[in-house]
């Protein structure tokens, strides 16, 4: 039930001052793309896509070429290219310099969100505009969901805290109130789910801010949330992390900055990584059902709990930590390669390596290892960092020697986690939000195209025993 409270609420949020010009940069490409599918839908629909075997129809569709995603695809050789643009395309194309950056230069996930909706780099002055906008657009996140957030149960895994706060969120969807009036076009759809996606990614440091309050017994966030620095400042004030919040992890001013920056790094990175898996998959099929994006979001995230999906780095972290109180010292290679080879001996994985599509290292990794790299005074007596590079060196040879592995070599999630520990965020099940901090972007992009293009309802048929031993009679 909606009351007249809450819709008083709603017509009293501010107008944007700040305002980039994505949305009419969406809005330019909208008219070719949605061209250039009813063109394939007319005259291609019938050209085969692979063979889809009874292997795929009960082994979880694994590798079935079956779905459409815009923004993102994945070479198993090269990794993931966003519109294109592998991850060092994207470092070297777009780096955020400007006030509202502190000055940095590092990928910022806003440059990233505008080449995902546009198909094209920003400028540093649009980056710098939508940095601007999602501060603004903060502004507005509802305090009922706030007190909803800060009041649930203590114990509560904080990725249902997130889930529960986003689905919240619906009731301020401009997307259902429109669908509800019924009185727009489905041409239009695609206007008012952008305006929920941004505001959306706008609350999400918010949102975040209050779950690790929650999670570390404080009432409200470590910091003060700011519309003149960038999401990921806020990301890292609210977790107490920089020198201007409560900073309760004790950061010099520089360690603060290259934590912020490993904050924009990590998010940047992480936005996409096609359309397959869990979470991504969720808020399409969600959102197919036009679901706003709120509650699609949400069902993502809820994906992303699993722990076959988001949760590795937090496993990781508790891995390097066995192992460091195992082994002499992180140096010695020959501990190293005994101590993995009881681990596989005994049947258990090594976590952090191995991916379902990939078959060589993930540039992610690489480029979270290049951030630990570049910064040795800081992270050369970390034993566990130390070891999650050693490892990487050290691993692969072990498990291709094992030989039931694909891919040997370490995946993001072997970097994410410790790197984020080595700062002081302790709490390893709180990873993961991060993770779905940046993976909403993506995820939503996406949304907006499938409304933009008309994508339909997802309804794929299934067989039944009987179906499928009649195939395997033929
Ligand atoms: C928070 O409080 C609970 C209950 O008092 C306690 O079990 C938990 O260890 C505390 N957590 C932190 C991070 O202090
Ligand atoms: C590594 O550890 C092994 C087994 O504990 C030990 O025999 C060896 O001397 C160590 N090597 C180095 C270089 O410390
Ligand atoms: C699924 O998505 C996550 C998040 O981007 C990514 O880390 C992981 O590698 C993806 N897995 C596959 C099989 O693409
Ligand atoms: C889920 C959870 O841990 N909620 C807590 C959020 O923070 C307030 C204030 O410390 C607690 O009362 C909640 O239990």
């Amino acid at each position: 039930m909606i009351s007249a409270r809450t819709v008083r609420n709603f017509h009293s949020f501010r107008a944007l001052r700040a305002s980039s010009n994505l949305k009419d940069a969406l809005r330019d490409v909208i008219p070719t793309k949605r061209q250039e599918l009813l063109d394939i839908k007319k005259n291609y629909s019938d050209v085969k896509v692979g063979d889809i075997t009874i292997g795929s129809v009960i082994g979880g569709m694994r590798g079935n070429q079956s779905m459409f995603w815009q923004g993102t695809s994945l070479d198993p050789q090269e990794g993931i290219r966003f519109q294109g643009l592998t991850i060092p395309d994207c470092l070297n194309q777009m780096g955020g310099i400007s006030e509202i950056h502190g000055g940095r230069s590092s990928l910022l996930p806003e440059s990233m969100l505008w080449l995902l909706m546009t198909g094209k780099t920003p400028t540093k002055q649009q980056t710098n505009d939508l940095s601007k906008e999602l501060g603004e657009r903060a502004l507005n996140f509802p305090s009922k969901v706030h007190k909803l957030v800060s009041s649930l149960p203590e114990g509560m895994h904080p990725m249902t805290q997130l889930a529960i706060g986003l689905a919240s969120l619906n009731q301020y969807s401009s997307f259902a109130k429109e669908y509800e009036k019924g009185t727009i076009g489905k041409n239009d759809y695609w206007d008012y789910i952008y305006e929920d996606v941004l505001n959306l990614v706008a609350y999400l440091p918010l949102l975040t801010g209050q779950i690790y309050a929650n999670i570390t017994n404080n009432s409200k966030p470590l910091g003060e949330f700011s519309d003149k620095v960038d999401w990921s400042h806020n990301i890292a004030a609210l977790l107490g992390m920089t020198t201007d919040s409560v900073n309760k992890h004790n950061l010099s001013q520089e360690r603060a900055n290259d934590f912020t920056d490993l904050v924009r790094l990590y998010t940047a990175i992480h936005v996409d990584h096609e359309g397959g898996n869990v979470s991504a998959h969720t808020t399409h099929l969600v959102g197919s059902a036009l679901g706003d994006p709120y509650i699609s979001y949400s069902s993502g995230i809820m994906g992303l709990a699993g722990p076959l999906h988001g949760l590795a780095a937090q496993e990781v972290v508790r891995f390097l930590t066995e192992m460091n109180s195992k082994i002499s010292s992180p140096k010695n290679e020959t501990e190293i390669v005994d101590y993995l080879w009881s681990i596989l001996n005994s049947h258990r994985v090594v976590p952090g390596y191995g991916h379902a599509v990939l078959r060589k290292p993930d540039p992610r990794f690489v480029a979270m290892l290049n951030f630990a790299k570049e910064r040795p005074q800081e992270f050369n007596e970390d034993k566990n960092v130390y070891l999650m590079q050693k490892l990487s060196e050290v691993a692969p040879t072990v498990l291709m020697e094992h030989g039931k592995c694909k891919n040997p070599f370490p995946n993001v999630d072997s970097a994410s986690g410790i790197l984020f520990h080595h700062y002081g965020i302790q709490e390893l099940l709180f990873f993961t939000v991060i993770f779905g901090c940046s993976r909403a972007m993506g995820a939503l992009t996406q949304l907006v195209w499938d409304r933009a293009l008309g994508l339909p309802i997802e309804r794929p048929r299934s067989l039944d025993f009987g179906a499928i031993k009649s195939l395997c009679r033929k």
